[in-house]
């Protein structure tokens, strides 16, 4: 029996038919954003031979110095998008501001939130990086320019969102909200080709993943939590975990939804009176946490779920609490009962 190859051009295709009423502009969308996976995945794979590495001489709104690569993989999501009438605004991790809409934009029903490359500073040592997306429908009316107000909506909003993983293989990895899906890029077809259909995050987790230098800049309920994690804590952890951590955030997210587990980055209390987080919610949180909703997860900032907060900017940082979902509401425990 032949193997069935579904490219990640049908499978959307097949998604936008449970939806008699599409137009097709959402689909074509997604299809945009494959492509500008493709022109990234081409690069990155010569990363180490082209001239491509090494600072770009800027520094991005994080203060992070921009590697060229940064460059490249933002103006490829950029380009791809600017001119096609299907996105009316679009926010760049990689941006201070939005970036500026074409005429072309005004007609786009569709809000693009992007992390072009994250981890980047993992390239030039071989480590898998990856970019992270998300889509909303547009709140300002259609035929003006997007503005930021259509970039800063709750997560459970959003109608898309996915990651692209360039590691040993590339893999594109998105859901619309009906499940959530893996492709494998065919560099010599040039395609995505399914090959993790319906991903369900194991109900037996494997890892825990955190950067436990920072140990000591922890709450101490964290600091507990990770104990109990360790199965160190009076109370009992129903499996063993072992510890993962690549530092590079989609990699971390993508072995944990597939083979079970937890990432997190909670706040760090550098200065005891102004604990600060690290990761991005636009940008990172909020597109992985409809990810991990759509494969049984959850993703909480320890509080609350990450679909839930209402952005005030678009550059904000959440602490981070993101995969198997009994091991998030444990971490919610923690805080609540030991800070
Ligand atoms: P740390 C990469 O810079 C990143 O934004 C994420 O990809 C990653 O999870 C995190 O920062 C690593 O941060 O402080 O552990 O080096």
């Amino acid at each position: 029996m032949p193997t069935q190859l579904i490219t990640i051009e049908h499978h959307i295709l097949e998604q936008e038919r449970a939806y008699p009423e599409a137009t097709g502009v959402f689909s074509n969308l997604l299809y945009d954003v494959a492509l500008a996976a493709k022109i990234v995945a081409r690069e990155i794979q010569r990363a180490g031979l082209g001239n491509i590495l090494g600072k770009s001489g800027t520094v991005n709104v994080q203060g992070e110095q921009q590697l060229k690569f940064d460059v490249f993989a933002n103006d490829a999501f950029i380009n791809m998008n600017s001119f096609t009438g299907r996105v009316g605004i679009m926010a760049s991790e990689e941006l201070d501001d939005l970036v500026t809409p074409t005429e072309a934009m005004k007609s786009g029903k569709y809000v693009l939130i992007f992390d072009p490359i994250d981890g980047s500073s993992n390239i030039d040592v071989n480590v898998s990086v990856g970019t992270v997306f998300s889509v909303y429908r547009r709140k300002t009316p259609v035929g003006t320019a997007g503005t930021q107000e259509d970039c800063l909506q709750p997560g459970k909003e959003m109608v898309a969102a996915g990651y692209i993983i360039y590691g040993s293989s590339t893999m594109m990895v998105y859901s619309t909200g009906n499940g959530v899906h893996g492709f494998t890029l065919e560099p010599t077809l040039g395609e995505f080709l399914l090959s993790h259909p319906n991903i369900q995050i194991p109900e037996i987790p494997k890892y825990y993943s955190t950067n436990e230098s920072y140990n000591k800049y922890w709450s101490a309920g964290i600091q507990k939590y990770t104990r109990y994690l360790q199965g160190l804590d009076s109370q009992a952890l129903p499996y063993k975990l072992s510890a993962r951590y690549v530092g590079s955030l989609v990699s971390d997210f993508h072995r944990n939804l597939l083979q079970g587990g937890i990432f997190y980055y909670p706040l760090l209390y550098k200065d005891l009176n102004n604990p600060k987080p690290k990761l991005r919610l636009l940008y990172e949180a909020a597109p992985l946490a409809f990810i991990a909703r759509g494969a049984g997860g959850y993703a909480s900032d320890g509080e609350q779920s990450i679909l839930d907060i209402q952005p005030e900017s678009v550059h904000q940082r959440v602490p981070l609490f993101i995969g198997n979902r009994d091991l998030v509401e444990k971490a919610e425990e923690y805080i609540r009962n030991y800070g």
